[in-house]
Order: C-alpha cells, then sequence, then structure tokens
C-alpha cells in the first residue's frame, strides 16, 4: 500500500489540501500529541450503493481491514435525515445497506461495525462542536449549497450536516478518514473544529487527515452527464451501476452511457470525460491502469469495448449481488451484527464524551 503522503501527491491533493486548510490558519497553533492511528468512515443509507460508493469507499474500507489497520465504520442513519425521506424506506436501506458492507467484505470481527443512531454521543458531541462553529463557515460548504437547492424547505439539519460528519469521527479520535474528492471540505470543516477545540479547551483530539483514492476512485461520474458524480440521490437510475443490478441491467446501462463521437477508445478526463469515466471504472475493476485498458482496447470502438467493460463489470459485481441477497435473507444476523458494533463503539465514545465535558465545563455530577 502507498503511503499517504504519495498517495496525496498523486492526486495533487496537498495543493488542495493546504489550500483548504490555510484558510483556517487562524488556529495555528501546532499538535503536540502522538495519536495512534485509527481510520473511521461512514456512509449513508439513501439507497443502494453504486460502483462510486464501492471504489471510492467500500473496497478501499476493506482493503484497510486486510491490511491490519485499526478501522471502525458506521451506517451514518441520522444523515439520512436531513432531506425528504421516507420512515419505512429508511428502515429498509439500514438492512439493505448491512448486507451489501458484508457482502463486500467487510468482517465485523476485524472492524467493528455500528448505526450512528444507535451511539448518541455522536449527535451529542456535535451539539458541543457547533457552539464552536460559525454559520457563515457552514453555508459556504459546497455539499449544502448544492443540496439545499434541490429542495424548497431547508432543514436546519441539513445546514449542521458537516458538524455532525466532524462528530461522528472526532469521538472515536479517528487519525484518518477515507473519502472521495466530494467528502473534502467536510473533512476540512472537521480538522478546523479539532484545532479550536484543542486550542481553547486543550489537546483532545487528533486533527483529522483524509485519505484519498491514489486512482479514479476519488470520482466515478455519472453515465448519463460525465460532469456529475455518480450519487443514489440521483433521480436518473441510468446514471449509476448499483451493487444489485442484475448483469442484464448492467449491460443495458453501460451501452447507453454518454460518450462522444470519436470511435477510439483513449483516456482524456477533460476532453473526453465520458470515455475516460468507463476507462477509469475498467482500470479499477481490473486493478491496472487506464493507459493498460486503452492499449487492450486497441482496434475497437466504443460501442464493442463497452461491452468488453459491461462483461468484467458482471464478473466483479454479481458474486456481490448474490451475497447481498442471501444476507438479506437472514436479518436477525444483520441485527447482532449492528449491536455487537454499537457495544464496540459505544464505549470510545462515551469515553470521549466525559472527557470532552470536563473539558468544557458541564460535567458537575
Ligand atoms: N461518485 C463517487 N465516486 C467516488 N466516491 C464516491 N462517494 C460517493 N459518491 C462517489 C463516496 O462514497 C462514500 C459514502 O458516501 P455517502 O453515502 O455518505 O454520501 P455521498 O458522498 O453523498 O454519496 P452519494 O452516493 O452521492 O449519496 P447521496 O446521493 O445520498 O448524497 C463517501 O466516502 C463518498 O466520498
Amino acid at each position: 500500500m502507498r503511503g499517504l503522503s504519495s498517495l496525496l501527491k498523486s492526486n495533487n491533493i496537498y495543493g488542495k489540501w493546504n489550500q483548504l486548510t490555510t484558510k483556517a490558519s487562524y488556529c495555528t497553533k501546532p499538535e503536540t500529541k502522538q495519536w495512534p492511528r485509527k481510520i473511521v468512515s461512514g456512509i449513508q443509507p439513501t439507497g443502494i450503493l453504486h460502483i462510486g460508493n464501492y471504489f471510492g469507499a467500500v473496497q478501499r474500507w476493506v482493503k484497510m481491514q486486510e491490511s491490519g489497520e485499526n478501522v471502525t465504520f458506521f451506517i451514518a442513519d441520522l444523515h439520512s435525515m436531513t432531506m425528504p425521506y421516507e420512515p419505512a424506506k429508511l428502515r429498509e436501506n439500514i438492512y439493505e445497506l448491512i448486507a451489501t458492507l458484508l457482502a463486500c467484505g467487510i468482517d465485523s470481527k476485524k472492524s467493528p461495525i455500528f448505526l450512528q443512531s444507535t451511539v448518541p454521543q455522536h449527535a451529542e458531541l456535535c451539539w458541543i462542536l457547533s457552539c464552536l462553529c460559525t454559520m457563515p463557515r457552514l453555508s459556504q460548504l459546497p455539499q449544502f449549497k448544492e443540496k439545499s437547492a434541490q429542495v424548497r424547505d431547508v432543514w436546519a439539519g441539513l445546514f449542521m450536516y458537516p458538524v455532525l460528519q466532524a462528530a461522528d469521527v472526532l469521538i472515536h479520535k479517528a487519525t484518518h478518514v477515507p473519502c472521495g474528492e466530494d467528502q473534502l471540505q467536510q473533512l476540512q470543516l472537521a480538522s478546523h473544529l479539532a484545532k479550536l477545540f484543542n486550542n481553547r479547551f486543550g489537546e483532545t483530539f487528533p486533527v483529522i487527515k483524509p485519505i484519498i483514492g491514489q486512482d479514479a476512485s476519488g470520482r466515478i461520474r455519472s453515465l448519463r452527464d460525465p460532469t456529475k458524480k455518480q450519487s443514489k440521490s440521483d433521480p436518473n437510475d441510468k446514471s449509476r451501476i448499483t451493487l444489485r443490478d442484475s448483469p442484464d441491467a448492467i449491460r443495458k446501462k453501460i451501452k447507453r452511457a454518454i460518450t462522444d463521437f470519436t470511435s477510439e477508445v483513449t483516456y482524456d478526463p477533460t476532453k473526453r470525460p465520458g470515455v475516460a469515466n468507463l476507462v477509469g471504472i475498467h482500470a479499477l475493476v481490473k486493478n491496472v491502469s487506464p493507459q493498460e485498458i486503452c492499449n487492450e482496447a486497441k482496434g475497437l470502438d466504443t460501442g464493442k469495448y463497452k461491452l468488453v467493460l459491461a462483461d468484467d463489470l458482471v464478473n466483479l459485481l454479481d458474486p456481490i449481488r448474490l451475497k447481498i441477497e442471501d444476507y438479506l435473507k437472514n436479518r436477525d444476523y444483520l441485527e447482532a451484527v449492528l449491536k455487537d458494533g454499537r457495544d464496540v463503539a459505544s464505549q470510545t465514545a462515551e469515553t470521549t464524551l466525559k472527557e470532552v465535558k470536563h473539558r468544557v465545563g458541564v460535567n458537575i455530577l
């Protein structure tokens, strides 16, 4: 596995990250404590996962787990309430998500996995952190701007979402958070709040660092509009390949993916974003570079190339789909996994919350 610094360099993420962190330069006190490396990450039960979530998050989580990292994962159900939703559907989504994570290779014995709402310390820390965070800072975040533009009534929860995200990782004293490029600014807020808290109340939290994929996994694009990322909540189902799509559905969606009028298969994300997206996905499926994919595709036009990509995607995804179906038949088991995860996560969270309450001056009993 390549080191964090080379991952960041290879994506020019250092530039972006430095640019972001210098904006928070009024909290300049350096970190003094050496924190043990701990990875925490979550995912929302807003619908069946797509290959963006898979390559950008879950597959990388499994690799971290398998390389012996200290990892904790959670299902961010409180976050999924920040946009309009149906309670019965949310409940189903939670079962589907835990089944999907297990089917993808998350092993609850190695990596605790829990449901965010079952560890109420997340929400409590969110409140404390919200008393350190200004409204202008939250209103600048791009995810808030994008999502608030989609609804008529903007709930306060949507506004507070990034503070809860900060609490999610800080309550477990995470040092590193794997994420896609879309999450970088939210994560920068978490680091900013950790620094502010440490400066004001004494060193309590590690200053979190992002782990971004070194390849195309950081931003898998929509098959219908390659300027946008694939998203669970995109109303157009044809924009994404989900982990429960049948082989037939995968073939149809890839066949209809937007490309351009050049028939050759090349990798040029700027000039040919649609084709580059397909080549990038294919490189992730086969674990090779995009250039190797282009070399193998020599002589094929994009139409024929799509058939090859679709076959390879089906080979990767179909076993996962079948495992999801199996896990979904055993809901007691899925609940037991989440209860075990809750028991582990609650202990760490309660220890942190006690320390935080002591530092901020509210634990007199
Ligand atoms: N298109 C993507 N490419 C790469 N990574 C992606 N992620 C999401 N979309 C892509 C990564 O998946 C993880 C979980 O995300 P989430 O479910 O918590 O929220 P999200 O980023 O908002 O994901 P979606 O699919 O777009 O969901 P909705 O539509 O509900 O908002 C994160 O690590 C994210 O970077």
